[in-house]
C-alpha cells in the first residue's frame, strides 16, 4: 500500500513537472538532467554518473487580442455605448493579468470620425453583452488569466451626433502586461525582463515582438436599423387553461421593425427553438407572416421549419425603412 502511494506520488509529481502550454513548459518548472558514462576494467563494466544539472524555466509573457466582430459594426449617430467584442488569450507560460486601453484612431480619409472611448467590460462567459451582468473591467485590479486561457471583453464607445451615412471610425484596443506595468516598463521590448516578477519567483521575460498586443475594429454609421422583438401571444394547455406544462401550445410573435432611411436588403429572420419546444405539427406546421399562412416545408414560400435544427426561418427580403412592421407568428408545443 505504501509502495502504491509512493509510486502514485512519483507519477503525479512527474505529470505536474511535465505540465506545458502552447507557449511551452510552464514557468517555474525545474528541468534536471544527468549524463552517465560506462567503461570496462578487467572485463567488468563500471558506470559513473555526472552530478545533475538543473535549470528553472522562467516566465515568458505573451498575449493576443483579437476582434470578434465580423466586418464593420453598424451604429447610429448619435449612439451611446456602442459595443465591440474582443478575445484576449494568455499565450505565455504563467498566470498573467493584462491592462486594456482603447484608442480612437483619429480623423483620416478612411476614418471619418473618432468614436469616444467609454467603458470596458469583462464578459461573464456567455458571450452576450449585458451591462447589468457583465462587470466593468478594473485596470487597477485586472483579472489574472491562466496560460492558454482566454477572456472576452466588451469595449464600448459613444458615437458623435451629425455624422453621415457610411462614415467610419476605427477603434484600437491594446493589452499590456500588469507585471511590466507594475515595474514601470509600460512599453517593453521583446526580451526585456522583470527580475523576480514572474510566476513562482521566476523572472518575467517579455515575449512579444511588438511593444503591446493590439487589434482594431471599425464602426460604420448606418442610417438604417433593423430590430426584432419576440413575444408570447398565448399559452393554451390541454385542460383548457393556460399553464405552460408539457403538451401545452405556445404561440410566439416576432415583430421586425426597420427604422431610418433607405432599404434594408436580404432581411432574414431566424428563430432557433430550444430543445423544450417544437413547431406544432412539425413539417405540416404553419408559419404566419403578416396575416398570411405559409408552410413549414422549404422552397415553396418565404417560410421554412427545419425539424433537424429545430429552426424557423422567414425571408422578408428588401424592407424599406418606415414601412409597417413585419409580424411573424407560429405555434409551438412544449415537449
Ligand atoms: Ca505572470
Ligand atoms: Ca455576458
Ligand atoms: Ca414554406
Amino acid at each position: 500500500m505504501n509502495k502504491l502511494i509512493s509510486w502514485t506520488s512519483v507519477f503525479l509529481a512527474s505529470l505536474f513537472a511535465m505540465q506545458s502550454y502552447g507557449a511551452g513548459t510552464g514557468a517555474g518548472t525545474t528541468i534536471s538532467n544527468t549524463a552517465s558514462v560506462s567503461y570496462e576494467v578487467g572485463g567488468a563494466t563500471v558506470n559513473a554518473d555526472s552530478d545533475p544539472v538543473t535549470i528553472t524555466v522562467q516566465e515568458l509573457i505573451n498575449v493576443t487580442i483579437i476582434s470578434q466582430d465580423s466586418g464593420n459594426v453598424s451604429v447610429s449617430s448619435p449612439e451611446t455605448g456602442a459595443k465591440l467584442k474582443f478575445q484576449v488569450t494568455n499565450t505565455g507560460n504563467g498566470d498573467e493579468a493584462f491592462i486594456f486601453n482603447q484608442v480612437g484612431l483619429g480623423n483620416t480619409a478612411a476614418n471619418r470620425f473618432e468614436a469616444i472611448p467609454s467603458k470596458i467590460y469583462i464578459d461573464d462567459g456567455d458571450g452576450v453583452f449585458d451591462p447589468s451582468i457583465d462587470v466593468e473591467y478594473d485596470n487597477s485590479a485586472p483579472t489574472s488569466i491562466a496560460p492558454d486561457d482566454s477572456i472576452t471583453i466588451w469595449v464600448t464607445s459613444d458615437i458623435p451626433d451629425s455624422l453621415n451615412n457610411n462614415d467610419t471610425s476605427q477603434v484600437q484596443v491594446s493589452a499590456s502586461s500588469k507585471t511590466f506595468s507594475d515595474d514601470g516598463q509600460d512599453s517593453p521590448n521583446a526580451g526585456d525582463v522583470v527580475t523576480g516578477g514572474g510566476t513562482s519567483s521566476t523572472d518575467a521575460v517579455y515575449g512579444s515582438a511588438a511593444a503591446n498586443a493590439d487589434d482594431t475594429a471599425t464602426f460604420v454609421v448606418s442610417a438604417i436599423e433593423v430590430s426584432i422583438v419576440k413575444g408570447i401571444i398565448s399559452i393554451t394547455d390541454q385542460f383548457g387553461t393556460s399553464q405552460p406544462v408539457p403538451g401545452a401550445e405556445v404561440v410566439y410573435s416576432l415583430t421586425v421593425t426597420v427604422t431610418g432611411t433607405g432599404d434594408a436588403e436580404s432581411v432574414t429572420v431566424t428563430d432557433s427553438l430550444p430543445d423544450e419546444l417544437r413547431l406544432k405539427d412539425s413539417a405540416a406546421g404553419i408559419i404566419t407572416v403578416d396575416g398570411v399562412d405559409l408552410t413549414a416545408v422549404g422552397n415553396d414560400d418565404d417560410a421554412t421549419y427545419d425539424a433537424n435544427t429545430n429552426t424557423v426561418t422567414v425571408v422578408l427580403g428588401t424592407v424599406t425603412a418606415g414601412s409597417a412592421d413585419s409580424i411573424i407568428s407560429f405555434t409551438t408545443e412544449i415537449q
